[in-house]
């Protein structure tokens, strides 16, 4: 039969299929191929056994969070306990970018905002709209609702951002567990501990465990520049300009009389100074 990956605990596999939940194991052909089966899989398994037999080509998958055959993500991102990250933001962007999944951005914490604060948050959200993100406050719910329909939503962020509240909000029924922000700290303690596939809104979607910082190994010089979407629509004198210290860069520019935002830039620039 098939069926798809819901959640993973230690060896023990979940499976979907037809409304019911199978308990699976995997064997020892996963681990010799290095492959491993993870949530959102699609995957032929032996019912009476409870054995996964086969992993079906993946449409895409992410390394962090683990999880396949993806359509969207919401990226989480706190304005306040945790501090607002634009450097985390814009690393999941490029990490999106280059596993074309689609991002959405959806802020939350509004009501810990001072006014000035507010505002500030409001002229960065507006940037990102503009360089063609959808952003959403996690307040917006009717919104939220009808994004799920027919896709696979994946929600990831920082750790204590609010993935899991955002969603028992949109489903008292889930009953996920929520975490404390630790007051001296300001920041989330990884409450969510496993990846795990809801249906829900005519959809699918996957709440994950947080984290607190987030590396680019895996992407190429190239490859981040290219994640900063806006940065193609500026046409240099160089060709395939890496916008550092090439002469006459149109980026720099834009950067210097407030086209580009100062904290893309400035990001950009600290993920290329590790490559
Ligand atoms: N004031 C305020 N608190 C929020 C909001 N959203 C979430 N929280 C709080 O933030 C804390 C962390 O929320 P979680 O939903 O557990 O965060 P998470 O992103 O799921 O964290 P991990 O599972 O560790 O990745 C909880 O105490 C929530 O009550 C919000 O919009 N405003
Ligand atoms: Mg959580
Ligand atoms: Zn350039």
């Amino acid at each position: 039969m098939q069926g798809q990956i819901i959640k993973i605990l230690s060896n023990l596999y979940f499976v979907s299929c037809k409304n019911q939940i199978y308990e699976c194991h995997s064997r020892g052909k996963f681990r010799n191929d290095k492959i491993a089966p993870m949530v959102g899989d699609q995957v032929i398994f032996d019912e009476k056994n409870n054995y996964i037999l086969e992993i079906l080509p993946r449409k895409n998958s992410l390394v962090r969070p683990p999880v396949s055959n993806i359509d969207q993500a919401f990226v989480v991102t706190s304005c306040k306990e945790p501090v607002f990250s634009s450097n985390l933001l814009d690393k999941l962007l490029i990490v999106l970018e280059y596993h074309q999944v689609k991002p959405i951005i959806c802020f939350t914490k509004k009501d810990l905002l001072t006014k000035k604060e507010k505002k500030e948050m409001k002229q960065i959200q507006k940037y990102y709209q503009k360089i063609g993100y959808l952003v959403l406050w996690n307040t917006e719910l009717r919104k939220i609702k009808r994004l799920f329909r027919e896709k696979t939503t994946v929600f990831t962020g920082q750790t204590g951002s609010g993935k899991s509240t955002l969603l028992n909000k949109l489903d008292p029924h889930l009953q996920l567990e929520i975490g404390e922000i630790s007051k001296a700290l300001g920041r989330g303690k990884h409450t969510t501990r496993h990846v795990e596939l809801m249906e829900l809104f005519q959809g699918k979607v996957l709440d994950t465990p947080g984290f607190s910082a987030l590396d680019l190994e895996e992407l190429e010089k190239e490859e981040i520049r290219n994640g900063f979407i806006e940065f193609s629509k500026y046409s240099c004198p160089y060709p395939d300009c890496m916008h550092l210290k090439e002469k006459d860069c149109k980026v720099k520019e834009a950067v210097k009389n407030g086209k580009i935002l100062k904290s893309r830039y400035e990001n950009y620039q600290k993920l290329m100074e590790r490559k």
